[in-house]
C-alpha cells in the first residue's frame, strides 16, 4: 500500500496527530471501527518507518483521486525548451506544453508541414537556420493590476535570443519571436502590471547588428540590450511592428523585475561583469569567471518606461536590422536608465508585493541589498553625480539602500507572502532563507523587521524559489517551491545525470515552522524558474468553441470541412484533401496521390465532446498531428517518394480506435 493510500485511510479514520502518534506501535483495536481503521493505518506506518511529520507531510500534500489541485504551477522546463504544468500540493504533472521543442503528442511544430511548425519557424534565425531546441528560464503569467488574470504566459529562450507566447484557453504557444538584435536572453520574460509590455533583458553581449567585431573591440562595439515588446490582447500576440529596444553598456544584464504600484513604471535588471572582462585563458588572462568577479559592485539596470516611450514617440530611435533601438546615449542623456551600485556578482532582482522595494541577492555576498524605490526616486531627481564610462548616472549607493539583511551563502532569488516575510533562495548554503520585511509590511509579522527568521535547509543547489502567487501585489503565502538541480540522494540512480528536484514547502505558519513536504523529480532539462497561480483564475476551454476551429489564429478556420465536403482534388500537381475525422474513422479513407505532388491537406474533428481528440499520424512524411474536439488542421508538403503509407490516429480514442486509419497511396509519376 502506498503511503497516499495510508494517508487516505487516516483522513477517512478523523486520525490526528493528537489522537494518536502514528511512530507509535499500534493500538489495540477497539469496537469502534474507525480506530481499527486507525490503528491499521498506525501498523503501517510503522512498518514503513513513517514518521509523524513523514504523515503530516503526506497528508498536506495528498490530492485525493478525482479532486483538483488548489493551485497551478506553471515551470519552465530548462533546456528542454519546454513549459510544465503542475499540479499543487500534488505535484502532479499535467502538462508539458511544446514551446521550443517539437512536442509529438500535442502535434506540436513536428516537421515542416503543419501550421504549429511555422509558429516555430517565427523563431528562426535571421538566415533561416532552423531550431528545434530551447533553453527556457523564465515564464511570466499575463497581470492585470499586478495579480494574475491567468489568461497568457510567456516565456523565454536564452540560447537564442527568442520569446514565446501561450494562450492559457487551450495551454498552447501561439507566438514565438526571435530577437533581431541579440542572441541571447537571461532577463526574460517578465511582464508589466498590466502587461502591456513583456520584458525581455539580455545578457551576453555582441554587435547589436549580428556583425563582427573582435574582442578588443568589446567596449566600442559590444553592446547589450533590453527589449519592450508591445503585448496585445485582443490579438493575443506581441505586436512587433510597436516594440522597441534599449541598448546597454556591455554589461552582463541579469535577471529583471518590473515595478509595481509606487514603482509602476519602473524594470529593475541586475547586471555582473561590469569589469567587462573577457577571458583569454589560453592566452595568460584570468579566466571569465575570475576576471567578471573582481570589483565589489556591479549596477542594478533601473529603467523608466514612460521616458522610454516618449522617446520613442520623438523618433530618437536607431533602426537597427529593422528594429527601433534608443542608442545609450540616449537612454543615459534621457534619464531612460540609471545605475545603482549593487554588491558582489548580483543576479536576482525582485521587487515587493507593494513595490517599494527591490531586492537583489549577490551570490558572493551573504547579505540581501534592499533598495528604496522612493529614494531611488528622490536621487533620480536630484541627478546623479556619477556616470559610467557611457555616461549612465550612478546613484549614491548609502542614499538608495534602505538595508542589508544577512541571509547566509549564495542568496539568488526572493520570493514574497502574505505575511510580511521574504523568502530567499541560498545556493552554497542549499537553503531557504525566510526574514522579515519592513515598510508596509511591518504590521504583517510579530518579528522585528528585516531579520532573518529561519532557514530551511533543501537538497541541493537551489537555485530559484516560487511562492504561490508570489510575484503579484498580493501573494497567497501558502506554498513554496524550491527548485534544486542535481538531487544526488533524494532518489533512485537514474544514471549520472541526475534530476532536478522541485521540493515543496509549507510556508503557511509564521516564525520557524517551513517543512518540506514534497519532493518532485522533474524528468526533463533544468527548470529554472516558475510561477504559481490559483486554480480558479484559470478558466480553459474543455472542447474549442465551434468545429472547425483553426487554434492558431483562435478562430474559426475558413478551410474547415464540413461533413459531406470530404474528397480529394487535383489541380495539375496540386492535390488537395478534405478530411472529417469522427469515432472512429477518417472521411476519405483513400487518398491516392503521386511522386512531385505537392499535398493541401485539410483536416477537420467534427467532434464536440470533452474527452474526444484524434490523432493524424502519417509514416514517410514526419507528421503527426494532435486534433482536438473541434479543432481545424491543414498541412502542407511534397511527395517524394513512391509507396503504399497508412496513416492512423495515435490517440486510443474507442475501442475501434485501431481501425481508425486510411490509406495514402504514392504512384511514381
Ligand atoms: S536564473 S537559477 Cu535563469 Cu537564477 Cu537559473
Ligand atoms: Cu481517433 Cu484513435
Amino acid at each position: 500500500m502506498s503511503v497516499m493510500a495510508l494517508i487516505l485511510l487516516m483522513a477517512v479514520a478523523g486520525c490526528s496527530k493528537e489522537e494518536e502518534s502514528p511512530t507509535a506501535t499500534a493500538v489495540p483495536a477497539s469496537s469502534d471501527g474507525g480506530s481499527q481503521v486507525a490503528s491499521g493505518v498506525s501498523a503501517i506506518a510503522a512498518e514503513r518507518g513513517l514518521t509523524e511529520a513523514d504523515i503530516e507531510a503526506a497528508v498536506k500534500t495528498f490530492v485525493p483521486s478525482g479532486t483538483h489541485d488548489e493551485y497551478i504551477l506553471f515551470a519552465s522546463g530548462g533546456h528542454s525548451g519546454q513549459m510544465l504544468v503542475i499540479g499543487m500540493p500534488s505535484m502532479r504533472l499535467l502538462k508539458v506544453v511544446g514551446v521550443y521543442t517539437p512536442e509529438p503528442w500535442q502535434g506540436w511544430a513536428v516537421g515542416d508541414a503543419s501550421e504549429t511548425s511555422h509558429i516555430l519557424d517565427g523563431g528562426d534565425l535571421q538566415d533561416g537556420t532552423e531550431l528545434t531546441w530551447g533553453d527556457t528560464h523564465h515564464p511570466a503569467l499575463s497581470e492585470t493590476a499586478g495579480d494574475y488574470d491567468g489568461e497568457w504566459a510567456f516565456i523565454n529562450e536564452k540560447a537564442n535570443g527568442r520569446v514565446a507566447v501561450i494562450d492559457l484557453r487551450d495551454f498552447e504557444t501561439k507566438q514565438i519571436i526571435k530577437n533581431p538584435l541579440s542572441m541571447s536572453n537571461h532577463g526574460a520574460t517578465m511582464v508589466t502590471p498590466d502587461t502591456k509590455w513583456v520584458i525581455e533583458g539580455g545578457q551576453f553581449p555582441a554587435p547589436l547588428d549580428g556583425s563582427y567585431a573582435s574582442i578588443d573591440e568589446y567596449e566600442e562595439k559590444w553592446r547589450g540590450v533590453l527589449t519592450m515588446w508591445k503585448f496585445d490582447r485582443s490579438t493575443g500576440r506581441i505586436n512587433y511592428d510597436e516594440s522597441f529596444a534599449v541598448e546597454t553598456p556591455p554589461y552582463w544584464q541579469d535577471l529583471c523585475d518590473a515595478g509595481k504600484l509606487v514603482s509602476a513604471g519602473m524594470i529593475f535588471c541586475g547586471s555582473f561583469n561590469s569589469e567587462m572582462a573577457t577571458g583569454g585563458i589560453e592566452d595568460g588572462n584570468p579566466p571569465l569567471e575570475a576576471g567578471i568577479s573582481q570589483a565589489d559592485m556591479d549596477y542594478l539596470h533601473i529603467f523608466d518606461i514612460d521616458k522610454m516611450t516618449a522617446a520613442v514617440a520623438a523618433g530618437k530611435t536607431d533602426m537597427i536590422n529593422g528594429f527601433p533601438v534608443i542608442s545609450l546615449e540616449t537612454a543615459a542623456a534621457e534619464g531612460i536608465l540609471h545605475f545603482a551600485p549593487e554588491p558582489k556578482s548580483p543576479h536576482g532582482a525582485d521587487v515587493t508585493p507593494d513595490g517599494e522595494f527591490v531586492v537583489v541577492s549577490g551570490k558572493l555576498d551573504p547579505h540581501v541589498t534592499v533598495y528604496s524605490v522612493p529614494k531611488i526616486k528622490e536621487a533620480i531627481a536630484a541627478g546623479a553625480t556619477e556616470r559610467d564610462p557611457f555616461g549612465v548616472g550612478i546613484l549614491d549607493f548609502d542614499t538608495v539602500v534602505e538595508v542589508q539583511v544577512e541571509v547566509g551563502l549564495g542568496p539568488l532569488h526572493t520570493q514574497f507572502d502574505d505575511q510580511g516575510y521574504a523568502y530567499t533562495s541560498l545556493f552554497l548554503d542549499s537553503a531557504v532563507a525566510r526574514w522579515t520585511l519592513g515598510g508596509s509590511f511591518s504590521d504583517l509579522h510579530s518579528e522585528p523587521d528585516w531579520e532573518l527568521i529561519h532557514k530551511t535547509p533543501v537538497h541541493y543547489n537551489i537555485g530559484h524559489l516560487v511562492t504561490t502567487e508570489g510575484d503579484t501585489v498580493s501573494p497567497d503565502g501558502k506554498y513554496l517551491v524550491a527548485m534544486n538541480k542535481w538531487s544526488i540522494d533524494r532518489f533512485n540512480v537514474v544514471g549520472p545525470l541526475l534530476p532536478q528536484n522541485f521540493q515543496l514547502l509549507d510556508i503557511s505558519e509564521s516564525g520557524t515552522t517551513m517543512p518540506v513536504i514534497y519532493d518532485s523529480p522533474i524528468g526533463i532539462g533544468e527548470p529554472h524558474y516558475a510561477q504559481i497561480i490559483k486554480a480558479d483564475k484559470l478558466n480553459p476551454w474543455e472542447v474549442y468553441p465551434e468545429v472547425g476551429w483553426n487554434p492558431e489564429t483562435q478562430s474559426l478556420d475558413p478551410r474547415a470541412v464540413a461533413p459531406g465536403e470530404e474528397g480529394v482534388t487535383r489541380d495539375g500537381n496540386n492535390v488537395t484533401v478534405k478530411s472529417t475525422l469522427i469515432r472512429s474513422h477518417f472521411t476519405p479513407e483513400r487518398v491516392n496521390v503521386k511522386v512531385g505532388d505537392r499535398v493541401t491537406w485539410h483536416m477537420t474533428n467534427l467532434e464536440t465532446a470533452f474527452d474526444a481528440t484524434h490523432g493524424f499520424a502519417l509514416p514517410g512524411q514526419n507528421i503527426n498531428l494532435s486534433l482536438e474536439p473541434g479543432e481545424h488542421q491543414t498541412i502542407e508538403f511534397e511527395v517524394t517518394d513512391e509507396g503504399v503509407f497508412t496513416f492512423y490516429c495515435t490517440e486510443f480514442c474507442s475501442a475501434l480506435h485501431l481501425e481508425m486509419a486510411g490509406f495514402f497511396m504514392v504512384a511514381p509519376n
